[in-house]
């Protein structure tokens, strides 16, 4: 039985990384940080699933990681936790650099000393291209990050490969564009959007405050880009992909696809310009070319853009619904 090992095990993509290796018959290790309240609402559903364990540790802290790779000597090492919000990159940009530039190092020191024949994935982002140098966006594009959380990414890039090339260590970078799902944070504007919506469509409030609708993101399914998260450790060398689907939307178009499936007839009713989602600089337009990872991986994204929004909106309704039936 292989082992993985996943840091960011409670967020988004650690969760559904978790069930898909599960599934594939894998003993699951996640690192998860302490709190003082559980967050473990992602992972509830495979929570006491025997192949499942979850070890304390946090990425701030190297003695932490190395002590639980040494327990655990894994096959494959998946570093997924980081300060993933951009928005917050701007107040917190020293921790924001500690954990998602600097826990990227720790954790590949983590390996070299104690499992340096496992595979790693370090989960880059297309927040490294910011201002893009060109459309759309492939691995050869220059980077150009244009907020604290794209250059502590554009680090993590950079100290993944320099690791690669080092000590010899299979280690890749996936350059994963915006991808959702029910589970995204409520911060994040596409969930941001489908809550909100499916509460108003429900009576339950009135507006949604946003920032900038003209901004454009290549969104897609988090249950689709897992799989090439794993994809890129089964090969014989490592190397650095592109996931996206080549498709680029509107926040603008994300909202009026989102009024529709919750039959909102008029969406410029229920939306109100805030400043405060406004950011210091932009990403304008991002749209990535996954050329590379079809033809070397076999991989393509399985979810369109409709199907995207129509599931995050059907699945808050649901939620609400249910929220609503409780009280
Ligand atoms: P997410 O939902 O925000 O999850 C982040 C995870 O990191 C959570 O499990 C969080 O733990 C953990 N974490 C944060 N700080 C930590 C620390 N100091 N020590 C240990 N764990 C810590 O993010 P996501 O959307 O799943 O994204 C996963 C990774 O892919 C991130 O590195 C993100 O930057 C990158 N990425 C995401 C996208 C996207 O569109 N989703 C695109 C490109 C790249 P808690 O639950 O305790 O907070
Ligand atoms: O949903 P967002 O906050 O995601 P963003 O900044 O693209 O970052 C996400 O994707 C990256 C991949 O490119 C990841 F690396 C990163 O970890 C994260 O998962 O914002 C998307 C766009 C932005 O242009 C923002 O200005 O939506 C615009 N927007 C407009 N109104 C808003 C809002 N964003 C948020 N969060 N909230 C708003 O009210």
């Amino acid at each position: 039985m292989k082992k993985a090992f996943i840091t960011g095990i409670t967020g988004q993509d650690g969760s559904y990384l978790a069930e898909f290796l599960l599934e594939k018959g894998y003993e699951v290790y996640g690192l998860t940080r302490r709190t003082s309240t559980q967050n473990f609402a992602r992972i509830e559903s495979i929570i006491e699933h025997p192949n499942l364990h979850l070890l304390s540790g946090d990425l701030m802290d190297q003695h932490s990681i190395t002590q639980a790779l040494r327990d655990v000597m894994p096959d494959e090492v998946y570093n997924l936790a980081a300060q993933s919000f951009v928005k917050t990159s701007w107040d917190q940009p020293v921790l924001t650099g500690e954990v998602t530039a600097i826990g990227v190092t720790r954790v590949l020191e983590a390996v070299r000393l104690a499992c340096p024949n496992a595979k790693v994935y370090q989960a880059s982002s297309s927040e490294m291209f910011g201002r893009v140098r060109e459309v759309p966006q492939s691995e050869n594009t220059p980077f150009y990050p244009r907020s604290p959380y794209g250059v502590a990414k554009v680090y993590g890039h950079w100290i993944t490969v320099n690791y690669r090339e080092s000590y010899d260590i299979f280690a890749v970078s996936g350059i994963l564009f915006n991808h959702e799902s029910p589970r995204r944070g409520l911060e994040f504007v596409t969930r941001k959007i489908s809550h909100a919506v499916a509460r108003i469509s429900l009576g339950l409030q009135d507006k949604v405050y946003l920032g900038n609708l003209d901004a454009k993101r290549d969104w897609g399914f988090a249950g689709d880009y897992v799989e090439a998260m794993w994809l890129m450790l089964q090969q014989d060398q490592p190397d650095d992909y592109v996931i996206s689907t080549g498709e680029t939307h509107s926040v603008r178009e994300f909202l009026q696809k989102a009024c529709e499936a919750a039959g909102i007839a008029d969406w410029q009713s229920i939306v109100e310009i805030d400043e405060r989602f406004m950011r210091p600089a932009e990403v304008d337009l991002l749209i990535g070319d996954s050329t590379k990872a079809q033809e070397k991986l076999g991989w393509k994204p399985r979810t369109s853009f409709d199907e995207l929004v129509r599931k995050m909106v059907e699945a808050d309704i649901e939620a609400e619904r249910a929220n609503a039936d409780r009280k």
